[in-house]
């Protein structure tokens, strides 16, 4: 009979496992062990769970590639003796560590899930419960004795996403994220339902590798109508800059005026690598549908076609680690390596 799957349950703070400071009444990240005490669900699932807490749980507004690289030197110490891992992750910024952690771990071959909540655990109308047995149910899925997931994910109220597709979209409702442009790996109901087609197959024989250099030389500026030379000039002027993402409107499109067009030309021209993602809350860009695109196509912005912001700027920041010669950014940067865009078809 095949041991029962083991888990490793990483801990970084968030929302699950806070308390009111009752001087201030804010909430505040707490001992990781007295959360797990308002759990004996965790008793009876079909799973060994182990534990690992950062020493100083955090609110996700945190968050910092630093503790990204915790996040991966753990998995990566603990890859060999656990099945899967489910990590506690505030809300505010775990569409970004899920992004930036699937460029981290390239050949994954086993589930790493990002959960949290919108209330503490110790709340009776709490929704961590669900959150966090269920994606622990989801790492211990088997079949044959293989994962049913290998690849980063998120798991919030009822759906399982791929990690660098979702975004947070509202901080009042439990329904917290979404994956704009790609369908749930698996949704949670009488029965835990996976869509095979939608997650990806196992990777039976790459060996984990693990990317660490994460470059923070970047920027997102979300463009407005009234945005203005000298703040266009202020951004694009920062000391070190390697890599903008610019959030544009609608497909792709932004201002014609000479202005803005030269000032973008001249940044690429001295090796800025600029990135256009859509503010829009689903589809993608596609630059030259447009007049107010075409012309950002020739000077050289690179597409980042239906990904969304936070897998656009950890993709860079990881591209950037990676020191890609200049002439073949744009190629490694639209080509998806993580499933965090659509290919053209
Ligand atoms: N501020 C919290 C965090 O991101 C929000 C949450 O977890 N729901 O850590």
């Amino acid at each position: 009979m095949p041991s029962k799957p083991k888990i490793l349950l990483i801990y970084t703070g968030g929302t699950i496992g806070m308390v009111k400071d009752f001087k201030t009444g804010a909430l505040k990240a707490f001992n990781f062990s007295k959360l797990l005490q308002k759990i004996p669900e965790l008793k009876l699932l079909d799973c060994d769970i182990e534990t690992f807490s950062f020493d100083k749980p955090i609110d996700s507004s945190n968050m910092n590639p630093d503790k990204w690289i915790k996040m991966v030197d753990i998995i990566e110490s603990h890859y060999d003796s656990c099945d899967g891992f489910v990590i506690l992750h505030g809300s505010d910024t775990m569409s970004y560590s899920a992004s930036a952690i699937s460029f981290m771990l390239e050949h994954l071959s086993k589930p790493v899930i990002f959960t949290g909540s919108q209330l503490p655990i110790g709340d009776l109308r709490t929704d961590a419960k669900e959150n966090l047995i269920t994606a622990i149910q989801i790492a211990s899925l088997r079949e044959q004795d293989k994962p049913l997931i290998s690849e980063v994910c998120l798991y919030f109220e009822y759906k399982l996403y791929r990690g660098n597709r979702t975004t947070k979209i509202n901080a009042e409702h439990f329904n917290a994220f979404t994956s704009p442009n790609y369908q749930p790996l698996a949704e949670s109901g009488v029965h835990l339902k996976v869509d095979r087609d939608a997650a990806f197959p196992l990777n039976g024989t790459k060996k984990l590798r693990i990317h660490r250099h994460m470059d923070d030389d970047v920027v997102v500026l979300k463009i407005f109508p009234g945005i203005n030379p000298e703040v266009l000039s202020a951004i694009l002027n920062i000391p070190n800059l390697k890599g903008l993402v610019l959030e544009t409107y609608g497909s792709g499109n932004a201002p014609t005026e000479k202005w803005f067009v030269s000032a973008l030309q001249k940044a690429i021209k001295n090796g800025l690598h600029i990135i256009n993602v859509t503010q829009c809350a689903g589809g993608s860009v596609s630059m030259g549908q447009y007049e107010t695109s075409t012309q950002l196509k020739k000077i050289g912005v690179i597409s980042g076609k239906d990904m969304t912001t936070e897998a656009a700027i950890t993709k860079l920041m990881y591209l950037l680690g990676q020191k890609i010669a200049p002439d073949s950014f744009r190629d490694a940067f639209e080509k998806s390596i993580r499933g965090e865009m659509s290919q053209a078809k």
